[in-house]
């Protein structure tokens, strides 16, 4: 038997998207991003909740609460952490992508990175709905193939 996702109906399923602060100009068009294609596939508008967060550290405490609460059916992060010249950067970076990867893999929610991780400012923007795509459309795709694959397992 082969599992590959296939279209369903996901009028019903509720999901969060938690998203940072910081660098506001990226995450508003991550979001943006995010939230047309949860729509574009069928998502209802009043299914989709915004927790906004401080930084992109903060999302992980976040994502894990919710996700024990189990109130949704699959979670978004979004954020962007900027090298510049902060040596902050490596800090967040390791924090917020290996919080998130623990919660994945700790709880049965499905849960994505949505998080740009780039050197300059330019590089985010190209990856935040210029040239190099979006970030937030690719992360929600691939949430909502995960929920697809999710429902398909469940009863194996
Ligand atoms: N948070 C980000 O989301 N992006 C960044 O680029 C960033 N930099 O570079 O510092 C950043 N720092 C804040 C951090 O996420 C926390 O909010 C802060 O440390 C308080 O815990």
């Amino acid at each position: 038997m082969i599992y590959k996702a296939k279209l369903i109906d996901l009028k019903s399923k509720k999901i969060a998207i938690v998203v940072s602060k910081f660098n506001d100009l990226i995450v508003k068009q991550l979001l943006a991003g995010a939230q047309e294609s949860l729509e574009m596939h069928g998502i209802d508008t009043g299914n989709i909740d915004i927790i906004w967060v401080p930084g992109a550290l903060e999302i992980p405490m976040v994502a894990k609460k919710i996700a024990q609460d189990r109130k949704y059916d699959g979670i978004v992060t979004l954020g962007a952490v900027i090298k510049g010249d902060t040596a902050h950067y490596d800090l967040v970076i390791n924090g917020v992508a290996n919080g998130v990867s623990q919660i994945s893999l700790s709880t049965d929610v499905p849960i994505v990175f949505g998080v740009l991780t780039t050197d300059t400012l330019e590089q985010a923007q190209q990856r935040s709905g210029a040239k190099s795509g979006n970030k937030g459309t690719e992360a929600a795709l691939s949430l909502l193939e995960l929920i697809n694959i999710f429902d398909q397992i469940k009863s194996i």
